[in-house]
């Protein structure tokens, strides 16, 4: 299977996944490149089709559904579950979507996977919330443990929509355009205190099956959803493989459900690639692009760049 193929049908998934399409591959172009580095972030529309917005939906309800029942859901029924794919096989055909993943490695090169992914349902809130400032960057440690400023980029991430967010109010993503570079933003002294929203910041709009693609640099927040619509949305975090995985796939990668991913999909999910011979550590640190298949699968088709240091062949 290559990229531009879907997932299979994995075992929860409701109806058939997006067929395969042989469209070309396009790299990230200069201009959304000089728009993703002046603003930290770019809104993507309509990178999914209704079908897969109605698929991939459908499938984050039984996920909502089954953590409901566990007793794992907000008071106000809100969920936000790590380990994407782990939680639903069903969604490994967003990890290397073809109308998203070039701009993944366009940034970060071939030697990369999803350190970190989660699945969020946010319905209505209908009782008022304890304020919190929940303004961050991403990276946790990374943003007090690196010493360089501004602080290196080291991950991406893809926030896919699955609900109508053409409204501000609806529990949208918040940014402060161009934050990137700012190392800190002024915040409370104690997050549950009241502060001023951040100079500049907007509610990002946009409607079901867009994506956001941004800099884990960029500061951002979720934002309370005071709307009569249920917030969906799906997340996927990317950051060179020699940087540590904070998803758990071991259990899926071992399962059934693995058994139709494709080599790219695979790299991106953890599994160990290191060929007879190969030393895993070594691998993860890219000595090996001969056994990594996102190497040979731009190598195949033309797209390493020896201008650009992440995908010099
Ligand atoms: O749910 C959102 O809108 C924001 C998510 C977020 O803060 C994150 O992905 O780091």
């Amino acid at each position: 299977m290559t990229l531009l193929e879907t997932a299979p049908t994995a075992p929860t998934a409701p109806t058939a996944p997006t067929a395969p399409t042989t469209q070309a591959i396009t790299p990230m172009t200069e201009e959304q490149r000089a728009r993703f580095e002046r603003d930290g972030y770019l809104v993507l529309p309509g990178v999914l089709e209704a079908r897969e917005v109605a698929y991939y939906s459908e499938a984050l309800d039984e996920v909502h559904a089954r953590e409901r029942a566990a007793g794992r859901l907000s008071p106000e029924g809100a969920m936000h579950r790590l380990s994407a794919v782990a939680a639903l096989p069903a969604a490994v055909g967003l990890i290397d979507h073809p109308a998203t993943f070039p701009l993944v490695w366009s940034v970060l090169g071939w030697n990369v996977h999803v350190y970190h992914s989660h699945l969020d349902v946010h319905p209505p809130i209908r009782v008022p919330k304890p304020y919190r400032f929940e303004w961050h960057q991403d990276g946790g440690r990374q943003n007090r443990e690196i010493e360089t400023a501004p602080r290196p980029r080291l991950s991406v991430k893809m926030a896919y929509w699955l609900s109508d967010l053409s409204r501000p109010g609806r529990g949208n993503f918040k940014v402060v355009p161009g934050s990137h570079l700012l190392d800190r933003i002024d915040g409370p002294p104690r997050r549950d205190l009241r502060w001023p929203e951040p100079p500049g910041a907007v509610e990002v709009t946009a409607n079901a099956g867009d994506a956001v693609f941004f800099d884990r640099r960029l500061w951002h927040t979720r934002t309370d959803n005071h709307s009569e619509h249920t917030r969906k949305g799906m997340f996927f975090a990317y950051s060179h493989r020699w940087s540590h995985n904070r998803d758990q796939n071991e259990a899926l990668l071992a399962s059934p459900a693995a058994a139709g991913f494709s080599p790219v999909q695979r790299q991106l999910l953890g599994a160990p690639l290191a060929a007879e011979g190969e030393v895993p550590g070594d691998h993860q640190w890219g000595h090996h692009p001969a056994t990594t298949p996102l190497y040979g699968h731009l190598a195949r088709h033309g797209l390493l760049d020896p201008r650009y240091p992440p995908l010099r062949p």
